[in-house]
Order: structure tokens, then sequence, then C-alpha cells
């Protein structure tokens, strides 16, 4: 039987990586009597992190779904990935669960990944817990620390619990609400409930005023009450704290340990009590794709159907799985939608539950609910699907930039086919990687978000289908533009013997300011050049700018003027103006202080004090320019802008420098002028290149 909207608990897991999210989400699972045994990360048996890449590296590449039940709600948990490398998925994800635990770790401090996560929940107002885990490995005076991690997102963290015990002797926790203490038996994850312990007592009474204090401050009418009685009953206190969690103004923190299984059904109640239900959530907006106006959907099962996918799964033998949030109405086996951004009408098929690697058959799904529809052709991540007769879009994903080029060389020759084919399928599951053709050398260029992802990539495209590439150095994305400006002729003039080729044409060539690509302008006056033709000649220069002139990079902000040129009645053609336009272009670029531009990263590393300086140490050899430092916890922050070629491998890097201690992230920032010693190397190997490319021509 379905169950009512609000015992519904979508609730994501997330936090940088590493921080224990999986083996939370694996505890959970075990303390709701949902799994009869505990996976294991380490052990390779957890329900969530079941690909095989997952297995292998030891970390959570893509999102997962499992459903328990406790207390007559249902959760759907969603475990999410928390390395930057793969945190496209959980952004893209969060567009699903409205509701988050927050994995924190006072050791680490405040991970980049982690402020990302968290400015992106504020966006959506996501209600969320904080879940200090691995509280068997956490030294004792962590309050410090945590309210580091606090100040650093500029939000108000409250403690609903106080910890027992530390490191290994940690065995439980104070509810500050109940006054009651949870201790633990062993690894069992059996507890009793009990009276705080005296050494706690004191530190628990003034634990309680602060929260108190804390809740009061977010509303009004229990500002009065707390005023007047300086007391609040645990049900006021219970109702307080949901108020403020919803409104997106109290964070609860509580504490355990996933691995040894402490803390968690406390957790487990917790976001009964307090993480919003789909109908706290309340409405979604949209706009009406006929009419352009602002609609809004409730999560009202009885209300239209209107569900918003959020991720695709290609699974083995379901085929592919279009995952979404049912936003309002119901959605059913056999029912006739309609997909907006297609423009196209879709039948629903088979729909599942996804527990984890599995799928559970259902028929249908309410507002609020998440579920997998299989076979959707036409349907990708981002889009909506609703009834025709009420049509709404939502929104679609965020994009990400793939950050990073490598080169795939196919095995052999059926590889061929096989390389495109199957990264095709990935790109259905992942938005982040991007796909094109080397023309020289014939190798798929595959882009993604770091060097990790692209050697996942190649090993799932082995797996999945069976397709092996040569995973060649990284490739930096330069581009070419011109400094100066000039003039020149571009002519094509073949008339010997039958109809000839005749195109004349004069360009004007001049440097655009940065990003605005490329314009063309015609001032052929007199008939000089027929109109006809003019079409011809931009061609002719697009595809030229396109090739590149220097190093076979794409030119980009220059303005080409075609101002004058001469015909021929008969031997004139498209073909011989777009040639003579290309070379005019060529032949004026040479002239005109042509220049190569390479990509710029902004770079935020995050390492231990005592690794600070070899790590400016080493960006300053990089090229790298510091922009600052910030102090967090017991870390630095060291903000760079760092040229792209320079970076390639420096997930490889930084973990030698700091023994493995250190994390960053790494964006685009902007283009600059390669400085001309490298230049000149970059032109020497595209000219290489180039003449290895055309020896392969000939002997094919
Ligand atoms: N001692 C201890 N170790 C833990 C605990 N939770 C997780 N770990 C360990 O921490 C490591 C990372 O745990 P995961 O659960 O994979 O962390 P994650 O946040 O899911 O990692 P990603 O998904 O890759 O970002 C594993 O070696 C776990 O065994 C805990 O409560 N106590
Ligand atoms: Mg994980």
């Amino acid at each position: 039987m379905a169950v009512e909207i609000d015992r519904l608990r979508n609730v994501g897991i997330v936090g940088h990586g590493g921080v224990g999210k999986t083996s939370l989400g694996e505890a959970m699972l075990f303390a709701s009597g949902v799994m009869q045994r505990l996976g294991r990360v380490e052990e390779g048996n957890s329900v969530f992190d079941f690909e095989p890449e997952e297995v292998k590296h030891r970390v959570s590449i893509s999102s997962a779904f499992h459903s328990l039940s406790w207390k007559k709600f249902s959760f759907t948990l969603v475990d999410t990935p928390g390395y930057a490398t793969f945190l496209a998925d959980t952004i893209h994800c969060m567009r699903g669960f409205g509701a988050a635990v927050f994995l924190m770790s006072p050791s680490t401090g405040l991970r980049v990944e982690a402020e990302r996560l968290w400015a992106r929940a504020n966006e959506s107002h996501m209600g969320r817990l904080i879940f200090i885990s691995k509280m068997d490995r956490e030294k004792a005076n962590i309050n410090e620390a945590i309210e580091t991690i606090f100040n650093g997102l500029e939000a108000k963290g409250v403690h609903l619990q106080v910890p027992i015990g530390t490191e290994e002797g940690f065995k439980g926790v104070v509810d500050l609400c109940q006054m009651k203490a949870f201790v633990f038996e062993g690894d069992s994850g059996k507890f009793v409930q009990t009276d705080i312990p005296e050494e706690l007592k004191k530190t628990a009474q003034e634990m309680r005023v602060q929260l108190m204090e804390s809740v009061a401050e977010t509303d009004d009418a229990l500002l009065e009450k707390y005023l007047d009685a300086q007391e609040l009953s645990s049900e006021e206190l219970r109702q307080g704290i949901r108020g403020g969690v919803l409104r997106g103004k109290l964070f609860p923190i509580l504490y355990g340990s996933a691995t040894r299984l402490i803390g968690v059904p406390q957790l487990l109640d917790a976001i009964v009590d307090y993480l919003p239900s789909p109908v706290d959530e309340g409405e979604f907006q949209g706009k009406n794709p006929v009419t352009g106006e602002i609609e809004k959907r409730l999560p009202d099962p009885t209300g239209p159907l209107a569900a918003y996918v959020f991720k695709t799964i290609i699974d083995p033998f379901a085929g592919k799985l279009s995952v979404m949030r049912v936003i309002s109405g119901r959605i059913a086996t056999d029912m006739g939608l309609y997909n907006p951004n297609k423009q196209l009408k879709e039948k629903i098929g088979q729909m599942f539950k996804l527990e984890g690697k599995k799928q559970e058959v259902v028929r249908e799904a309410s507002a609020g609910e998440i579920v997998a529809a299989a076979k959707l052709k036409d349907v990708s991540s981002g889009d909506t699907l609703c009834e025709e007769r009420a049509p709404i879009q939502f929104d679609g994903p965020p994009h990400f930039s793939p950050l990073i080029s490598f080169a795939l060389e196919p095995k052999t020759k059926a590889d061929e086919e096989k390389v495109p084919q199957g990264l095709h399928r990935i790109m259905e599951e992942d938005p982040t990687i991007e796909l094109h053709r080397d023309e020289e050398t014939r190798d798929f260029i595959l882009s993604g978000m770091g060097q990790q992802h692209v050697e996942i990539i190649v090993e799932k495209l082995k797996r999945k289908y069976g397709a092996e590439v040569i995973l060649k150095a990284p490739k930096v994305p330069y581009k070419e533009t011109i400094r100066g400006r000039a003039s020149a002729q571009g002519k094509l003039k073949k008339q010997s013997g039958g109809r000839g080729q005749y195109g004349d044409t004069w360009l004007k060539i001049e440097p655009l300011p940065h990003g605005k690509g490329f314009e063309f302008v015609d001032e052929v006056v007199g008939g000089a050049i027929p109109r006809n033709y003019i079409p011809a000649v931009e061609k002719g220069v697009r595809e030229a700018m396109a090739g590149g002139v220097l190093a076979g990079y794409p030119m980009v902000d220059v303005r080409v003027t075609l101002y004058d040129g001469s015909y021929h009645d008969v031997d004139s053609s498209d073909m011989a103006f777009k040639i003579a336009g290309s070379l005019g272009f060529k032949n004026a670029v040479e002239k005109a202080k042509p220049v190569i531009l390479e990509p710029i990263m902004t770079l935020e590393v995050t390492v231990p004090d005592d690794c600070m300086g070899d790590v400016i140490g080493d960006l300053n050899s990089r090229r790298g320019k510091v922009l600052g430092m910030e102090t967090k916890g017991h870390s630095q922050v060291i903000k760079a802008r760092v040229p792209m070629s320079e970076v390639l491998k420096y997930a490889q890097d930084l973990r030698s420098i700091t023994s493995g201690r250190g994390e960053f992230h790494m964006e685009f920032s902007h283009y600059e002028e390669l400085p001309p010693h490298l230049a000149e190397r970059v032109v020497k190997e595209a000219k290489a290149r180039q003449a290895a490319g055309s020896l392969q021509e000939h002997k094919a």
C-alpha cells in the first residue's frame, strides 16, 4: 500500500569525499532491519557502491538509491559521491531529494566540495541534519572545530546531543531534548536507554539551555514562552527544531559511528522528527512551455502529473532507466505522457523502485516519490514529463564544463566502432563528458572532470561495452587569435584545360575584444564579387578559423572584412570562392601577429599547515600565481591561478607532495596568451603531428 506523502522522506547523504557517507547509508539500512548484515566499503560489499569501478577504487562514483522503513515512515536514501571529480552527479541528484544528512568531519575541517554542496543546498532551502560520523576516531574537544566549520559556512549549527566517550571509548549519545542517554553495546548496534552519566550531567544541562535559546530565537511565539518560563517542554523543543530546520534556520548536529553502528537509530528518529516530507518542501516552480508563463505544482497526488528526470542509468539488464522525482500527481505504467523538452509524447512502460543494484517493479508512483522508468527512448536527464493537457517544464540541470581532455586510441580495428558507441551510452548517464574526434590523428578526444574521471570512464567502456583504448597524454585546449591588423589577398586561379576555377578576395582582419568570437563584415562595393558568392567566402573563412593557422587550434576573437575581389563569368563558383576566402584569411593571419592562447585554471588547494610551503613552492614552479591563503582549522586553503598545461596531473603530484593529505578543486577561469618560448614549442609539436598525420594518410 502506498505510504501517505507526509510519511515520506527523500534523504540525500552528502558531504566531502571519503567522509563516510556510503558507510552511513549501509548502517542505516542495517539499523532499520532492511539488511541482515552490514555492508562495508572496505570489503567491497556495499549495497550503494555496487558498480565494479566503485568496488575497485573504494569511492562512490555515481549516486545510488535504497529505501527503508522506520517507525511507519518510508525513506528513500540517496548515497551521493563526494569527491570533486564526481560532484556533478550529486548536484544533479539534489533536485530529486529535498532533505539531506550532511556529514562533517571535525578532524578534516571544511572542504571545498562540502562548501559547494552547502551553497547548492542553500539555493533550494534544503532541510539538513548534520552528522558527525567516525566519532570512534575523533579526539575529544571537537566543538571548536565544528564551530570553525559553521563559521566557514556562515550557518548556525545547534547541538542536539552530547557524545559519550571519545575515540575507542565512544559508546553513545545524550539526547538534549529528552535528556536521556543512549548507550551502545560494543559494535552490535544494540543499545539501552539510561539516565545521563553523572560526569556529563552538568554539560548536558548547559547545552540544553543553549539549544533552547537557539530554538527560541527562530520563532517569536517560542521566544516569548521561553522568556516567561525559562524552559521549553520536550515537545515544544521538538516542534521548534522542526520549524527551524524546515525554514533553513537551524542545523541540528548529531554524533555517531557508521562502521561501529553507534547513534544510527537516533539519526533515523531525527530524520522522522526534523527533516521535511515532500509536503513540507512545498511547491515547485516551472514554466508553461506553450505560454511561457511561470507555473507552480504542489506536492499533491491528485494534481496534474509532473515529474522531473534528474538522472539516467544504463543498467545491464533493465536497459536505460530514467530516474525521476514525481512532483505532483501520479505516474503509472501504460500512461501516455508529454516531454516538453523534446516536444515528444512518451508512453510509460515498466517502472521500478531502485534498491541498490536491484530493482523492484512498481506499477505506479505518487507525488513525492522517486521512481525509475525503463526504456524511455527520447528522455534525457533534465527533462520534464507531464500531462499534455497541463504542460509544464522545470529548469534543466546546471551545466558542468569538462576540465581535462585525453586522447583515446582504439586498440584494434573492431574497437574503432565500439568506442564511440559505448561512449555515447556512457554520456547518457554522465553529462559531464564530451567526445570529439581529432581530425589529424584520428584519435578520440574524451573530456571529463579530472584524470580519475577519464580513467574510470575508460574502465567502464571496456567492462560494459567491450571497447578497449590506449589512453594517451592529456590535451590542452589551446586557442589562437591575432594581436595586429592586416590585409591580404586570397586568390584561386586554375584555368588550364576544361572548366577552370576562379575566385579572388581581399580581406582585412583585426582583433576583437576577448570572448567576442567572430564577426564577418561585407564591404564589397560595385559588384567586385557577386552577392551570391559572399556566403561562400564567409564559409571558407569560418572553416579556416576552426582549423587554426599557427598550430591547428581554433582561432577566436577576430573580425574579418571582405572589401574587394574579382570574379570570372564562367569559372567562378561557390567552391572557388570558399577556397579563396580561406586562403585570404590564412595569408592575412600570418601578417597580423598571431598568438596562442592557453586556458588558465582557478585552483583551490586544501593542505595541512606543514605542507603549505612545499605546495606554494610547487605552484610557483608551475607558472602559478597565488591569489590568497586562508586558515581553516588545522588546514590552509591556497587559492591560485595556474595554466592548465601545468596541472594536467595535479591529483598525482599533490598526493606525492602532501603524502595524500591534500585536496584540491579546479575550475576553468579564462584564456591568456601563451609566453612566446612555450608557443614556439606548441607550434613545433603541432607541425610534427600534422606531418605524422599526412604520412599516415599516404600509407592508408
Ligand atoms: N572508523 C570509522 N571509519 C569509517 C566510518 N565511516 C566510514 N569509515 C571509513 O572511511 C572510509 C570512507 O568511507 P565511505 O563510506 O566510503 O565514505 P564516502 O563519504 O562514502 O566516500 P565517497 O563516496 O567516495 O566520497 C572507509 O574506509 C570507511 O571504512 C566510521 O564511522 N568510523
Ligand atoms: Mg560513498
